[in-house]
This record gives C-alpha cells, structure tokens and sequence, in this order.
C-alpha cells in the first residue's frame, strides 16, 4: 500500500474507472484533467466512442463538463472502452455503476455484482478498489470484497484493497460538486484510508473524511434518508394544517423562529434520483429489528401526488364536475424546480391517479423539451390546472389570462405558488396543498 500511495500522490498511477454516467464520467474526466491516466469501462459501445471522440454524453447542462471531456479525450489521459482486460494495468479502480432500488424496496445490486466479477479478472496485484455508487451498509463486506476475491484469487488488505468513497454530485452542478463537497474516504484499512485521501485530494477541495467502509456507507444513505424523513414531517404537517384549516408556510415560517427548527416545505411529492431509494438502502439487511419511522416517511412522501389527485377532485366537486371525462392541464413535469431532471416525477404519480379516475391529461414544463410548447396552449379548453413543481415561471402566472383560457375555473397549487387569495379575486375555484379552505 505503501507504493501504491507513492504512485498516487505522484500521479503516476493509472486509475480505472467502471461506469461512464454522470457519476463515472464526471470523476474519470477531473482525475485525467490532474494528470492521471483514466481508463474508463462502459459497456454501452456508443457511449464509448463518444467520449473518444471528446464528446459529452450527458444530457443537460453541465458547466465545464463538455470542455474538460474534450480536452482529457484529445490528449487521451482519459480513454474509454468496453473492454474490462484494459483494466489490468491500473493501479486503482473506481466502480460508479447504477445501484437502483426495486418496486419490492429491495436494492438491485447486479450491475455492481457484475463490474466486481469482471474486475476480479483482470485485478492487478495490489490495487486499491473505490466503491463510489450508493450501497446499503454492509455491501462492502458482504457482496464486493467476496465477489472481488473469488474472481481474482486475491485476499482483501493482502491482494487488493477496497474503499468506499460515496458522490455527492447532482445533476446541474456535477462538477462543482465534485470538487467542492466533502467526501468520507472510507478504508479496509487505516492505510487504504490514507491512500483515497491523497487520491481524492488531487481533485476534490472540500474536506476529505478517513472512515472505515461501513461507516461511509452510513453516512451517505443516512444524510439522504434524513432529508426524506425531515420533508416526510412537513408533509404530515401540512395535511393536518389542511384538515384544520390553517395555512402551513405561516405555521413553519413561526415554528422556524425558535432555534433549532427547520421544518422543510410540505410538497405535491418526492421525486429524484436518490432520495426516493436511498431509504430503502439504509434500513436493507438490518437484523434484529425492524426501523419503523423511514418507512412510514416514505410511504408519507410517496402518498402525496394521491392527495393532489384528491384535491382535484374536490375542486371539480365544488364545481359540479367529476374527474372522469374531464381534461386536466399538469403544470410542471421535472422533480425539481428550475431543472429538467424527471427521475421519479411526483408528476408522473398523480397523471397515473387521474387517468385511472378517467381523465386526460396535457403537461407543460418550461424545463422539459416535449412539455416546453406555450403554457396558454396547454390551460386552454382545460376543467383544471394542476401546479407540481414550483419552477420560477409558475411564480409570475397570469391568473385572469388562465380563466378566460380554461373551460373550468380551477386551479390546484401543489408548492404555494400562487396566494389563494389572488386566484380567488381572479374567479378561479383554488386549493393549496397544505392550506385549509378558508386559508386557501
Ligand atoms: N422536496 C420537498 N420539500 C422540501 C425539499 C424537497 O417536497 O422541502 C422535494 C423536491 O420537490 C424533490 C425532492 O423532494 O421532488 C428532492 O428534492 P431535493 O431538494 O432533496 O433534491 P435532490 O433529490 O437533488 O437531493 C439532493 C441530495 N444530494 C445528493 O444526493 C448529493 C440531497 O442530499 C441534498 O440535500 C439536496 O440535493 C440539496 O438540497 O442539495
């Protein structure tokens, strides 16, 4: 380990990265930009050559990304391929590979099960392996160091070594993050500690954390779990405003007075990439008791686009309407404000809850290419208009130019977006997720 560190800090080792998505692409380019030689792995051929030719596959905006992709392709620091007996020359491994999470709740680790087998193969003598995909806590020791020492013939802390190092990127910001994030270097030994620290130094300027790997496995599930449970509190708390008539931003803004709160926004739901499954990680394969609040506030967030569904419903009530037979105008589609990332839209949930009651629908999202076409297009002829995302556009709605446009007057603001009152002087029948009637 001792020599391995040495050509680390020197950069003269050569550092293989499996997984070319957003995660892979943006280490394996940062890592190549300070002088290491990158091999990155993908098995999507066209992936591969799109890199080689310095282009940036990744959808979206992502500063930097396309310009620092072309630089490390032309001067081939970074090369990518399919083929897994390239990594046999490389001194370090990062396996950034898709760890999703099953309708059953349970992780689906055979992409990573996968890359540690062909790895295993071609492993070199010595080499440090960084797990940098999201794991439950225990997979380290219970999937990747097993698979890796079958395959390869090679005891762990003798053969090879192993860490987990988990990403904080998000999609928007990759390398940014990247580089400004602190990072828990988690080491089967004090020593393979050291070594990711002086790997992760060469391109990462927030602090670097020396853990074990069972403990950097917790931090990451944990954090995001802790977001998920903390918004599934706002959510409860904004139905119970609901039912007993309160408006719930006044109630948190005066809650958030006394130190130490900060209830989150209550929400039409919970959607992205890793808060909804990296739950479900943190409590896999816990033996000897059964974690009861992360669940319930999964199943909390889960449940809100039924009720936005819900509250559409009881608008069209108050206007003698069902929902069946009726065309609904879906006002936002990505997960996130200001950003065109759909990964588990709540928007998703509540267009299937309509359309099983016999509705249609047309969606519209400023941020999403085949939902960009103009809003009045949308609203227009429509028996309701459904806000779910609170991107900036939403903010500034003419609310007396939408009820000319909708065929009924409804509006139904999932993200208090529009102030009740507003649309009330504009003739629109409203509701507001976590508002009371009388406080809509
Ligand atoms: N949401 C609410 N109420 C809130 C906050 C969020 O309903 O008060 C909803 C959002 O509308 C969205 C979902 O939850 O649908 C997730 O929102 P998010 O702000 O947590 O954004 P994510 O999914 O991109 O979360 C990421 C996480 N960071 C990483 O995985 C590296 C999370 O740990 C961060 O806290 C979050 O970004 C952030 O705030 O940067």
């Amino acid at each position: 380990m001792k020599h391995l560190h040495e050509r680390i800090a020197s950069r003269a080792a050569t550092v293989g990265v499996i997984g070319l998505g957003y995660v892979g692409l943006s280490v394996a380019s940062a890592l190549a930009a300070t002088g290491f030689r990158v091999i990155g792995v993908d098995i999507k051929l066209d992936r591969v050559a799109r890199i080689n030719s310095g282009e940036c596959p990744i959808e979206g905006k992502e500063p930097e990304l396309p310009e620092l992709i072309a630089s490390v392709a032309k001067s081939k620091k970074l090369v990518a391929t399919a083929d897994y007996a390239d990594l046999a020359e490389c001194d370090v491994v990062l396996i950034d590979v898709d760890t999703p999470v099953a309708t059953d709740h349970r992780p689906r680790f055979e992409a990573l099960r996968a890359a540690c087998r062909e790895l295993g193969k071609v492993l070199k003598q010595g080499a440090l392996v960084i797990v940098e995909s999201t794991i439950a806590p225990g997979t380290c020791t219970t999937v990747v160091a097993p698979i890796l020492e079958k395959a390869s013939g090679k005891k762990l802390n003798d053969g090879f070594f192993l860490g987990h190092c988990p990403e904080r990127v998000m999609p928007g910001r990759l390398l940014k993050n990247l580089r400004e994030l602190s990072r828990v270097c988690g080491g089967s030994t004090p020593e393979t500690s050291d070594a990711m620290v002086a790997l992760y130094r060469s391109i990462v300027q927030g602090k670097l954390d020396k853990s074990d790997c069972v403990t950097a496995e917790l931090v990451k599930t944990a954090e995001n779990t802790y977001r998920d449970v903390n918004i599934a509190f706002a959510n409860e708390l904004g139905l119970i405003c609901e039912a007993v008539g309160a408006d719930f931003r006044r109630v948190r803004d005066l809650v958030n007075e006394s130190p130490g709160r900060n209830v989150l926004l209550a929400g039409a739901g919970v959607g992205g990439h890793c808060i909804p499954k990296d739950p479900w990680l943190l409590v896999h394969g816990v033996e000897g008791f059964t974690p009861r609040l992360i669940a319930a506030a999964r199943s909390v967030n889960e449940s809100m686009p039924l009720h936005m569904a819900r509250l559409v419903e009881d608008a069209l009530e108050e206007v003698g309407k069902s929902v069946f037979g009726t065309k609904l105008a879906i006002l936002g589609y990505a997960y996130l404000e200001n950003s065109d990332d759909c990964r588990n839209s709540p928007s998703a949930a509540l267009i299937e809850h309509l359309e099983d009651w016999g509705a249609s629908v047309v969606v519209h999202d400023p941020w999403v290419p085949e939902y960009a076409k103009p809003i009045d297009e949308v609203l227009r002829a429509c028996d309701a208009a459904v806000i779910m995302v609170s991107h900036d556009e939403y903010r500034s709605l003419d609310l007396a130019a939408m009820k000319k446009l909708l065929a009924t007057p409804v509006l139904v603001d999932g993200r208090h977006v529009v102030d009740g009152a507003d649309a009330k002087k504009a003739g629109l029948v409203f509701r507001g997720l976590a508002r009371g009637r009388d406080n809509a």
